[in-house]
């Protein structure tokens, strides 16, 4: 039986992946860090929780690192742990740094102390590409990341490269384009929008405040993206792929599917700062912007170029744009059951 650690178990991606190798058969661990409530919400959700075993963990606790991956030798370690929302980054710049950046060579350098031969994946990210230097975006694209996270993320992903060139470890890089899930953190503005759409189609009449609406990415499912994950660890050689759908949205665009599969139907009125949604049917407001939400620097333009996952992994991502709208709106609708 093959044995794997998830840091970030407890996270959109870390409980996909989880279900994933648990069913292939693995023996499944997790780091899971203290906090005032259970974690286990998502874990729960996919029914998971009682097949993966979890220890106390923390990135930035380096001696905790140290005894939990001695302790606990597996074949495969997938670092998904992060603070990992872009817009709390230009306030908690050093804490993101500390996790996303420093937290990796943390683990890269205790795995070539205790286990160097473990498999070893780094959850890096489009935002690297933040300003992007051409349209799409592959493994080779030059990086200019926009936000504290994405430079922290960035120096994850070089010493991911660097300790893998340097000590010939199995360590690859997955930089993955934007995946959303019914199970997605509720301030990201997919997760953000499906909610606040959900209540108001049960009845509501609070519209939801927003930011920029013109920034375009690339969205695609979690569950798929786990797979490439996985995918990334069984090659003979380590490297970096992107995974993406090769298809680009705007957040408007977004928000009319996912208002329309709730029977929704937004009337898009006004421009910047004075833009609202507003149904065609009832006359309600559905979204206004806020400033309060724009970025101080922002990432308008994502769309990957997933042409060597496609070939060299055979992975391909199974759900569109609109299923996924679909999929996350009619989730919460059905929660306020
Ligand atoms: P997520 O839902 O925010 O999950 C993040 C996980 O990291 C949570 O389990 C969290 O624990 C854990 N964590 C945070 N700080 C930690 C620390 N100091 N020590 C240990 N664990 C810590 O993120 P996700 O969407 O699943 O993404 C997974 C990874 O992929 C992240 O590193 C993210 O930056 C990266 N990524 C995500 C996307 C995407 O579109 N989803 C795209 C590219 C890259 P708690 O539950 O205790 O908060
Ligand atoms: O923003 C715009 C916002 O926070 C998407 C993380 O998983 O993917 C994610 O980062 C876009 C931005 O995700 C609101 O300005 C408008 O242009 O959902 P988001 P993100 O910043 O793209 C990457 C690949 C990661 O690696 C990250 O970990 O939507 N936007 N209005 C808004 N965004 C939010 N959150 N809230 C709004 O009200």
């Amino acid at each position: 039986m093959k044995k794997a650690f998830i840091t970030g178990i407890t996270g959109q991606d870390g409980t996909y992946l989880s279900k994933l190798l648990v069913e292939k058969g693995y023996e499944v661990h997790g780091g899971v860090r203290r906090i005032s409530q259970s974690a286990m919400a998502r874990l729960n959700a996919l029914g998971v929780a009682d097949k993966v075993q979890l220890h106390e963990f923390d990135l930035i606790e380096p001696n905790n690192l140290f005894r939990v991956l001695r302790d606990v030798k597996v074949d495969e370690f997938y670092n998904l742990a992060g603070q990992s929302f872009v817009g709390s980054s230009w306030e908690l710049p050093i804490y993101t740094a500390d996790v996303g950046a420093m937290g990796v060579v943390r683990l890269l350098d205790t795995l070539r102390s205790v286990h160097p031969e473990t498999r070893f994946y780094q959850a890096s990210t489009s935002e690297m590409f933040g300003l992007v230097a051409e349209v799409p975006q592959s493994e080779t694209t030059r990086l200019h990341p926009r936000s504290p996270y994405g430079v922290a993320k960035t120096y994850g992903h070089y010493i991911t490269m660097n300790y893998r060139e340097s000590h010939g470890m199995h360590a690859s890089s997955g930089i993955l384009f934007n995946h959303e899930s019914p199970l997605r953190g509720t301030e990201f503005v997919t997760r953000k929008i499906t909610m606040h759409l959900a209540a108001l189609a049960r009845g509501g009449d609070a519209p939801v405040e927003l930011g920029n609406m013109d920034a375009q990415r690339d969205w695609g499912f979690s569950g798929d993206y786990v797979e490439g994950m996985w995918r990334m660890l069984q090659q003979d050689k380590a490297d970096d792929y992107v995974l993406a759908t090769g298809v680009t949205t705007s957040i408007r665009d977004f928000f009319t599917y996912a208002a329309e599969a709730l029977g929704l139907n937004p009337d898009w009125q006004g421009e910047g700062r004075e833009e609202i949604a507003v149904d065609r049917k009832s006359g309600r407001q559905l979204m206004k912007v806020n400033p309060k939400f724009y970025r101080p620097a922002e990432v308008d333009l994502l769309i990957g170029d997933a042409r060597k996952a496609r070939e060299k992994l055979g992975w391909e991502p199974s759900v569109g744009i609109r299923e996924l709208a679909e999929m996350m709106a009619r989730a919460d609708y059905d929660a306020l059951a």
